[in-house]
């Protein structure tokens, strides 16, 4: 089989990318010294988190000036996320690293003011009028970063460039530049399904000719950001030892006959590739009994996720028993090796639980400072925010007036067991059974401060329901942070996915017994979304 050539630096997930270049028929050779650069026919070098953080690694390790004459000589390269921003002169998330400054321009930061930041989800690459390597302004692709290359028009491309370009709010930026045997992507190709397989397969068979499409030939998608449907699944043991897919009724998994048996709805890696045909554009694992009493090096998550990832091409999140913790034969493991091991297997994100809350007690104790030492600040720091989710279990209070408490309320159109009108959502730990005394706005404000980079936003008094999402706790989410919220529990319907997309501002919901049960498919959520005018990705076959 042909080679590519991947450069080995601490990057967060390759093990995705490495298997789409040999899903396309392509196997990789690492480069492990700047020496081996020489022997690079195709070079990709890969990318993800912060710019500073990358760079250094690369220039320490003295591979820039290797990777710059590989580049000179014409040979094929192939830049991905910080990949692409290495080619540019800088970036604000790191002024003092200098970039390699082959294409003009810097990085900056997202303006916050009015939108979801990180930009984390589908959207375009868009080259209007002209087609190469592969990307299709027809296609959406997957984008999870901070800073951006803003679209200056004309400027690139009075030097040779082609550029894609995507529009996030009022800002367009660069997705994709092109010129010869330079390819560079802001998006993640290998988390872009098949429209991300397409792009590295034009790259690795030397693909850079530049099409004119002809006006009307090829339609191009909706400008912007799609809403995103993930598909969630809570992975447990059951009483026969097998690892089965589950589904609680707020959180309790056991079915209320035949015996009190775990629910088991089917096989994780089999029903994961089944949301992928249908068209998720993310699948998540929730690993909700941590398996106690097994060595960490045998998680079978971990092999879940190797085994997903291999036909999986779009992004997998992890959650469950992130935290700091004694392996089985005593060895102390952190919860920064912990998620190492995940996404070395395939992961591109890590969901904190339980750790999270106790994080954040502390950080309020402490009077708001920090240290560093806590699992999301220990993980976004080397892995970047956007790789780390927090996953909050909260369930209502209700109170007769809101001066009863000192919590964040909100007054309540679904009054409680006595007619109260007012409620706070309190934050439980340990998969629903512990409750403290914090508050979902509390927490959220704690964790976007220690750098998470997402909110996945359950409802335990919603789950397993099919009554439709708690707009009410997503509305008091969404205006405490400025990172993008997936919303969760209560999915019965498509349109509960239209109704949250269209009363909330989520950025993402989420889907699980509905999907299990075989109710509806992902697809049919994403017709229907469409049907109704919302911006979705649309699945190529
Ligand atoms: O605390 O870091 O070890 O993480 C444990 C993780 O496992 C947390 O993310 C927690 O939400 C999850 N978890 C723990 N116990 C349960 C349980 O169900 N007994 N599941 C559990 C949480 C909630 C969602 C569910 C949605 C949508 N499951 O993942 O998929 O509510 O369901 P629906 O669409 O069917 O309504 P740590």
């Amino acid at each position: 089989m042909p080679k590519v050539y991947l450069l080995d630096y601490v990057a967060g997930n390759v093990r995705s990318l490495v298997n789409a270049i040999e899903k396309v028929g392509y196997t990789v050779e690492w480069i492990r010294t700047p020496e081996d650069v020489a022997k690079a026919d195709k070079l990709i070098l890969p990318g993800v988190g912060h710019f500073g953080h990358c760079m250094t690694q690369i220039s320490s390790a003295n591979y820039l000036p290797a990777i710059r004459k590989h580049i000179e000589s014409g040979k094929p390269f192939m830049g991905i996320c910080v990949g692409l921003q290495a080619l540019f002169e800088g970036s604000a998330e790191d002024p003092t690293v200098p970039g390699l400054g082959i294409i003009k321009g810097r990085l900056e930061r997202f303006d916050d003011s009015s939108k979801s930041v990180p930009h984390i989800g589908w959207n375009s690459a868009n080259t209007s009028d002209k087609q190469v390597y592969g990307l299709r302004p027809s296609s959406k692709y997957y984008y999870v970063h901070s800073y951006k290359v803003p679209y200056r028009p004309g400027e690139l491309e009075s030097q040779g460039w082609t550029v894609a370009t995507a529009r996030y709010g009022e800002e367009e930026f660069i997705g994709a530049v092109a010129k010869g045997n330079i390819l560079v992507t802001q998006f993640h190709p290998e988390k872009s399904g098949v429209a991300g397989l397409r792009v590295i397969k034009a790259f690795l068979e030397g693909d850079s000719k530049i099409d004119t499409i002809v006006n009307g030939e090829v339609k191009a998608a909706k400008e912007g950001l799609t809403k995103r449907v993930i598909a969630c699944l809570d992975v447990r043991t059951n009483d026969q030892g097998d690892l089965v897919v589950t589904k609680g009724d707020q959180y309790d998994v056991r079915e209320k006959t035949s015996g009190g048996n775990v629910r088991n709805l089917g096989k994780p890696v089999e029903m994961a590739r089944k949301y992928y045909e249908q068209g998720a554009d993310e699948v998540t694992f929730l690993n909700i009994t941590s398996f106690r009493d097994c060595p960490l090096a045998d998680l079978p998550m971990l092999e879940i996720l190797r085994r997903t990832s291999e036909s999986v091409f779009v992004p997998l999140t992890i959650g469950g028993g992130i935290r700091d913790t004694t392996d089985t034969d005593g060895t102390k493991v952190s919860a920064l090796e912990i998620a190492t091991m995940y996404f070395k297997s395939g992961a591109d994100k890590v969901s904190i639980g339980s750790d999270a809350v106790l994080a954040a007690e502390e950080y309020y104790q402490g009077g708001k400072k920090l240290f560093g030492n806590t699992a999301i600040e220990q993980i976004s720091s080397v892995y970047g925010n956007q790789a780390v989710v927090v996953s909050v279990d909260p369930k209502r209070v209700y109170i007769s007036k809101p001066a009863e408490t000192r919590h964040n309320t909100i007054s309540t159109k679904f009054p409680g067991p006595n007619g109260e009108t007012a409620c706070w959502y309190a934050c439980t730990i340990k998969g629903g059974r512990e409750t403290r005394d914090m508050d979902v706005v509390e927490l959220v404000k704690a964790v976007e401060a220690m750098g998470a980079g997402e909110i996945l936003l359950n409802c335990i008094d919603k789950d397993g329901t099919n009554s439709g999402f708690d707009f009410e706790l997503i509305d008091q989410v969404k205006s405490a942070v400025s990172i993008p919220v997936i919303a969760s529990s209560g999915a019965g319907n498509p349109g509960h996915f239209e109704e949250v997309f269209s009363k909330t501002k989520t950025d993402a919901a989420l889907g699980a017994g509905m999907f299990h049960r075989g109710e509806y498919t992902v697809k049919q959520v994403k017709d229907h979304l469409a049907a109704k005018g919302l911006m979705v990705r649309e699945f190529e076959s």
